[in-house]
């Protein structure tokens, strides 16, 4: 009697207390999309999205109003620390040939790959502490401004876990979904994480090196070039024309209108360049100006401010510094 009522509990109970995101009004049709494009089972996608849980703090962090806007000044205060620096050389110490062959192999210099992981996770030590499978559901399902998106990433995430043999329940990473030590999204994961230390799987959350190959890979498929300059300093030759600089992300200003700009690089620095991306940055101390080239462009493909872009630069070179200091 007491193991029939029992049955008779798990029996009532199982689906209408199923956890998780097996029972949203979306999962039908994301369970059919991943049927009929990739093959998974019903019975295996069902599992899995049962599995996830709805994050309120996820969506919390999603929604919350832009910060204050930081300045550059106080952008690099964050990034651009002795801990940073520190940590920057020691670990291009502590992974040199693997940082050798990664720029041998994708043409792209040891401390740039270093300052990139240095600036995402503290050199792995923050790797994010939700579950993939949580992040990734939470926003495809209960955040419909970017719910498709994020099913986007969901469906790639699925994929990825089935090519690399990794259990999607167990991943983990950031609440938007970025993974292991460079936080690779998953479509940027399926589109550029390496195997580097040839055991067949890309492990960018255990592996160094598989780390240090992804993103190495990243730069070179964006378009790196190895041993170009990134940003070169500019000076002031006239009235700034304000409303012209910082227009973007792309480097598109003719460095012959650089004169109508009111601004201007030491003789040579711009031998051969075509086009640069102006930049007016505010620091303490005053206004910085400063002409992006090509490579500061490719570093704005990892994430989408010129902020970043300077503050990788700019660490990536006082870890080199420090690292050839004897
Ligand atoms: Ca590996």
């Amino acid at each position: 009697m007491f193991r029939f009522v029992l049955l008779l509990l798990v029996l009532v109970a199982g689906p209408v207390v199923a956890a998780g995101y097996g029972d949203h009004a979306a999962y039908p049709a994301f369970e059919a999309r991943m049927v009929e494009r990739h093959g998974f089972t019903a019975a295996e996608l069902r599992g899995w999205l049962a599995a996830a849980e709805r994050k309120d703090s996820i969506l919390e962090a999603i929604s919350r109003p832009a910060e204050k806007r930081l300045s550059w000044g106080e952008y690099r205060k964050v990034f651009i620390t002795p801990a940073r620096i520190d940590g920057g050389i020691a670990f291009w110490r502590a992974n040199a040939a693997d940082l050798e062959r990664a720029a041998a192999t994708f043409g792209v210099a040891p401390e740039v790959v270093v300052a990139i992981i240095g600036v995402e996770t503290r050199y792995g030590g923050n790797m994010g502490s939700y579950r993939v499978i949580d992040a990734l559901a939470t926003l495809a399902f209960d955040y419909p401004p970017r719910g498709e998106f994020f099913a986007g990433e969901l469906e790639q995430f699925l994929v990825m876990a089935r090519e690399q043999g990794f259990d999607p329940l167990s991943l983990l990473g950031s609440y938007a979904g970025a993974m292991g030590m460079g936080q690779f999204i998953p479509s940027s994961f399926r589109a550029y994480a390496v195997d580097f230390d040839g055991d067949r799987r890309a492990d960018i959350w255990n592996s160094r090196a598989d780390a240090i190959g992804s993103v190495a890979n990243y730069f070179s498929r964006h378009g790196w070039r190895h041993g170009e300059p990134v940003v070169v300093a500019a000076r002031v030759t006239g009235r700034i024309a304000n409303e012209r600089m910082n227009p973007g992300l792309e480097p598109n200003v003719a460095t012959s209108e650089l004169a109508t700009l009111g601004v201007t690089a030491a003789d040579g620095a711009l031998d051969g360049v075509e086009r640069v991306l102006p930049l007016m940055l505010e620091t303490e101390a005053g206004t910085e100006y400063w002409l992006g080239l090509h490579n500061f462009y490719v570093i704005t493909r990892y994430n989408r401010s010129t902020l970043y872009a300077m503050a990788v630069h700019q660490l990536s070179q006082a870890i080199r510094a420090g690292y050839e200091r004897p």
